[in-house]
């Protein structure tokens, strides 16, 4: 039986990866909604090909183009953030693809969980606002959230068949972006086109920089705090410059579990759509004997404060890594617009937890209100 599934977010990297998967899967999945922020044109190339029931495009100005050509398909065509909720709220699918960028991919993660609708999420930021509700709202529907995230990948497939309480550390590996070795007194002439030059893997760009300040890997470790149920002070970072280890676990007993693969992206994709099944593929195989060597050293916290930061926002709880997630996002586009400095980004971020209004149980409403604060708060400290 074919499963039926959304991607949203479609047009991006993940969807774009995650079409290819499901094109050379064509008899595993039907295609029943796509969604897009802007990119009109490359949403048609997908409705045409996939067929699916309906598509939503969330701008408003590169609605029209969709709306004349499909209509003529006869699939029908969603518009603005409204489009996109609805399609998140569809409940004739078995899983929903989350590939949307930074925290707007949170209510959408919210609405399916809530029809308890299965979620392969790449979407992190989810997770980082919002893990309490979505945790608490996939025991009740029974929603189960499959990771993309390379490393949670690693990690959920390193914990096949085992026991939370045989695990003693979760161990995320990271590459540590384009930075790692840059003398550090230069840190605050980082450009925009250095900071979007990742050594191994090719990303949209709010991923990409979150790399470069290694962020990412903070929003990963409480991504895996929520994924795994894992305490803060049994999730280590290790740096792996070659991103062929995607991550690993410790048991109790000292044995370490690893998976690795070519850094490419449609492997964790197509496993969240697969599970428990490990389909056949053409693309690259790891090759241990071209591969290189493979190396390891503990993370740089002076050189990468973000890392404590996100360690510093788990410990404090409530909405404190919602605050980082959001100050983060906001800076991330600051800093792309040229506005701020890549050190004003840490900078800005461990302020904004310093004074905001800290709420221990959030609410939903409480979350979205936070990202608007958010949003005020990067542009008004804006130097
Ligand atoms: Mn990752």
């Amino acid at each position: 039986m074919a499963k039926n599934i959304s991607i949203l977010g479609s047009t991006g990297s993940i969807g774009i990866n995650a079409l290819n998967v499901v094109d050379h899967l064509s008899d595993e999945f039907n295609v029943m909604y796509l969604t897009a922020y802007k990119n009109g044109e490359k949403l048609i190339e997908q409705a045409l090909a996939f067929r699916p029931k309906a598509v939503a495009i969330v701008d408003e100005n590169s609605a029209k183009i969709v709306e004349e050509r499909l209509k003529v398909e006869h699939i029908e065509v969603l518009v603005g953030r409204e489009g996109l909720l609805e399609i998140a709220g569809k409940t004739d699918i078995d899983l929903m693809l989350n590939g949307l960028v930074g925290t707007s991919g949170m209510e959408p993660t919210v609405i399916a969980a809530k029809s308890g609708i299965d979620i392969a999420l790449s979407n992190k930021e989810s997770l980082v606002m919002a893990g309490d509700i979505i945790a608490n709202i996939c025991e009740k529907t029974g929603a189960t959230i499959f990771p993309i995230d390379s490393e949670h990948s690693a990690i959920w497939q390193c914990l096949v068949g085992e026991k939370t309480e045989d695990v003693s550390r979760i161990i995320l590996t990271g590459s540590g972006g384009p930075f790692r070795t840059r003398d550090l007194t230069s840190f605050s002439n980082i450009t925009v086109d250095e900071a979007l030059n990742h050594p191994n893997w090719n990303m949209g760009s709010k991923i990409t920089i979150d790399s470069a300040t290694m962020m990412n890997k903070g929003l990963e470790v409480v991504e895996a705090y929520w994924l795994f149920k894992i305490p803060a002070n049994q999730i280590d970072i290790v740096i792996h410059p070659q991103s062929i280890i995607h991550s690993m676990v410790e048991m109790n007993d000292g044995s370490v579990k690893a998976q690795l693969g070519v850094p490419d992206m449609k492997i964790p994709i197509q496993y969240a759509l697969t599970y428990p099944r490990h389909l056949d593929t053409f693309w690259e195989r790891l090759d241990l004997t071209t591969c290189g060597d493979l190396s390891f050293h503990p993370p740089d916290t002076e050189r990468f404060p973000c890392i404590q930061l996100a360690f510093d926002s788990l410990e404090k709880g409530g909405t404190s890594p919602a605050v980082l997630n959001v100050v983060n996002e906001y800076s991330v586009y600051q800093f792309l617009d040229n506005k701020i400095k890549f050190t004003d980004i840490p900078k800005l971020i461990e302020k904004a937890m310093e004074l905001h209004h800290w709420i221990e149980n959030p609410s939903l409403e409480d979350l979205i209100h936070l990202e608007k604060w958010g949003e005020t708060f990067v542009i008004e400290n804006n130097y």
